[in-house]
């Protein structure tokens, strides 16, 4: 037994099993979920009003169809990333709490996407990459920011 914990193999799977974060899942309502400080994957495809708190963690944050310009999707420290699959092409408006602290934004399947940037949105926004290479269409409407450079 002893020689097990020489195993480097045994020694790996504990720091994947540790740096991977948790799996959660929203539901259908109103959730309010925080995050671990390692990496976290959420899957809030399910619609409502979601708040999300990631924490720090390279997380990732699924959200399907139903973005919405009432979620609070915060992804703290770290690199974190927002996965968008489903049409769009009615448009999402992306207020200046609706995502704060992601910094990439990828538009997955051969989907429409539109989406306005409201005029309150943070500058901190202008640094998002945007990773549309699998969308049928991107429409980015950031007429009415205000920048100030
Ligand atoms: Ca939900
Ligand atoms: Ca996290």
């Amino acid at each position: 037994m002893a020689k097990r914990q020489d195993d480097p193999r045994e020694l790996d799977w504990n720091v994947v099993v540790e740096s991977a974060g948790e799996k959660f899942r929203g539901t259908r309502g109103d959730d309010h979920l925080v995050g671990t400080d390692f990496a976290d994957t959420f899957n809030m495809r399910q619609g409502g009003n979601d708040r999300v708190n990631a924490g720090q963690g390279r997380d990732t944050i699924y959200v399907g169809a139903n973005l919405a310009a009432d979620d609070r999707i915060n992804g703290g420290a770290a690199y974190d990333t927002l996965v968008l699959k489903g049409d769009y092409s009615s448009g999402v408006t992306l207020q200046s709490d609706t995502i704060s602290r992601i910094e990439e934004m990828d538009l997955r399947g051969g989907f429409d996407y539109s989406i306005t940037l409201a005029p309150d949105i943070r500058h901190d926004k202008i640094n998002l990459v945007v990773d549309a290479t699998e969308a049928q269409s991107l429409y980015i409407d950031g007429s009415a920011m205000n920048f100030s450079l």
